[in-house]
């Protein structure tokens, strides 16, 4: 596989944006690989800027649960586009897409939509805080929560992958009141609560973790985040970015049967369009400006194109049997690379909640940040470069969970299995 348009691509690109990428784990560093320039999508496919193919896994990064230019949404992104490109103004589309989150996930009694899971959680932490007049935030190692300075602590994702604890120019003073703690961890979150529980303003978590590989829930850990901050006055915020309307129609919170206060989307409402959106209870949702005093804007929030490919997206996700058919395709996917670790004889774990899968090389269970830590890297590093040679697009770092997408056929699954296999069998050579 020839990628000297993508090396030539990435030479220029390091002259004039930092690192030659627009956020960090593109540059494949910690795989010790280059970034491929990527020309074109369809379906579960992409295409680099030399021509080569290859079944996708990212998905960017989540949000194509429909996979690549599914037509609904091509179509109503065509249409929008005819009636002009931001208005900075009230649209019924907007409101169409508002209702029908609020639809999808009872929690959410009403959303305001903003451009990036980033600024949601930016804003809903703002907002927690403005509800309760407190100021401490509790958040999980290992999460991530985009990169306002105030989440940038022990968080996952790029921070996991260039392994840097947080961001020089975070001030101390900002982050004094983000306090964290290990994900799946009910002991440390009583102990914590119990002592300044009065104090919290919010706990966010990731009720499905993707930014330290793929981490789920331990059994009780959702409940006892929900009785704690109900006990003690303090919000649950559930960062459903990577999770909503993928791990269920609404997301982690109707899968694990919990409510939270407050819910942060991103870019899969916006079917891969830059959106974000936060949403949750009434009473905590009037204190946002301007029905409120907590304030946050944005020229464009509701941006037509992103809500009519949002719409386009739900109403397609929203049809019978999607979910099931996401699950079964996943299981298929994540048995037979268990099966092909097994047979090559490498000590492999296999995370997965729905279409989120997580591989780690590790020979004992993954459930926190630490353990994820733990892994072996360069094998990783090596399976990256190996799966990529045999045409399969990972995500570059172990610290990043894959998707599976309903445009990924049995077969696009068999041919995967099929090269992780050949791969892990070199990994032993
Ligand atoms: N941190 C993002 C996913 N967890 C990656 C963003 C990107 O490179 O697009």
């Amino acid at each position: 596989m020839s990628s000297t348009q993508s090396l030539a691509l990435f030479e220029r690109a390091q002259e004039v944006i930092p690192g030659g990428v627009n956020s960090p784990v593109r540059a494949c560093k910690s795989v010790g690989a280059s970034p491929l320039f990527i020309a074109r999508a369809d379906g579960c496919r992409l295409w680099d800027a030399d021509g080569n193919e290859y079944i996708d896994y990212v998905g960017s990064w989540g949000p194509m649960v429909l996979g690549h230019r599914h037509p609904e949404v091509i179509q109503a992104i065509g249409r929008a586009l005819e009636q002009g490109t931001s208005f900075g103004a009230p649209t019924e589309l907007e409101l169409e897409l508002a209702d029908l989150v609020v639809a999808a996930v009872p929690s959410v009694e009403k959303i305001r939509m903003v451009n990036s899971g980033t600024e949601a959680t930016m804003s809903a932490i703002r907002l927690a805080r403005g509800f309760t007049g407190r100021d401490v935030i509790v958040k999980f190692d290992g999460c991530y929560h985009g990169h306002a300075d105030t989440l940038l602590v022990d968080a996952g994702s790029g921070v996991a992958t260039l392994n840097i604890p947080g961001s020089p120019g975070v001030p101390e003073a900002v982050v004094q009141y983000t306090l964290s703690l290990p994900y799946n961890d009910i002991d440390a979150l009583e102990s914590l609560m119990t002592r300044r529980g009065d104090q919290v303003a919010a706990i966010i978590v990731e009720p499905v973790a993707g930014n330290m590989g793929l981490v789920p829930p331990r059994e009780g850990f959702l409940e006892a985040l929900r009785d704690l901050t109900a006990r003690h006055g303090s919000l649950l915020i559930f960062d459903e970015v990577m999770s909503g309307f993928r791990v269920a129609y609404g997301g982690a919170q109707e899968r694990y049967g919990i409510q939270p206060d407050l819910t942060c989307f991103g870019k899969i409402i916006g079917a891969g369009l830059p959106v974000g959106a936060y949403g949750g209870r009434r009473d905590v949702m009037a204190c946002v400006a301007p029905e409120g005093g907590v304030y946050q804007a944005g020229t464009l929030s509701g941006n037509p194109l992103a809500m009519a490919a949002g719409i386009a997206a739900l109403k397609a996700l929203g049809r019978p049997g999607v979910y099931d058919v996401l699950e079964a395709r996943s299981q298929r996917l994540a048995d037979g690379l268990a099966q092909a670790a097994d047979q090559a004889g490498i000590p492999a774990v296999f995370n997965r909640v729905g279409s989120m899968l997580g591989m780690f090389f590790n020979a004992r269970p993954v459930s926190d940040f630490a353990a994820a830590k733990t892994c072996d890297l360069e094998r990783f590093a090596a399976y990256y470069c190996g799966m990529l040679a045999e045409g399969i697009y990972l995500a570059p770092s172990q610290f990043e969970a894959g998707f599976v997408s309903l445009a990924h056929t049995e077969a696009d699954i068999d041919q995967t299995v099929a090269a992780a296999a050949r791969v892990l069998n070199s990994l032993n050579d």
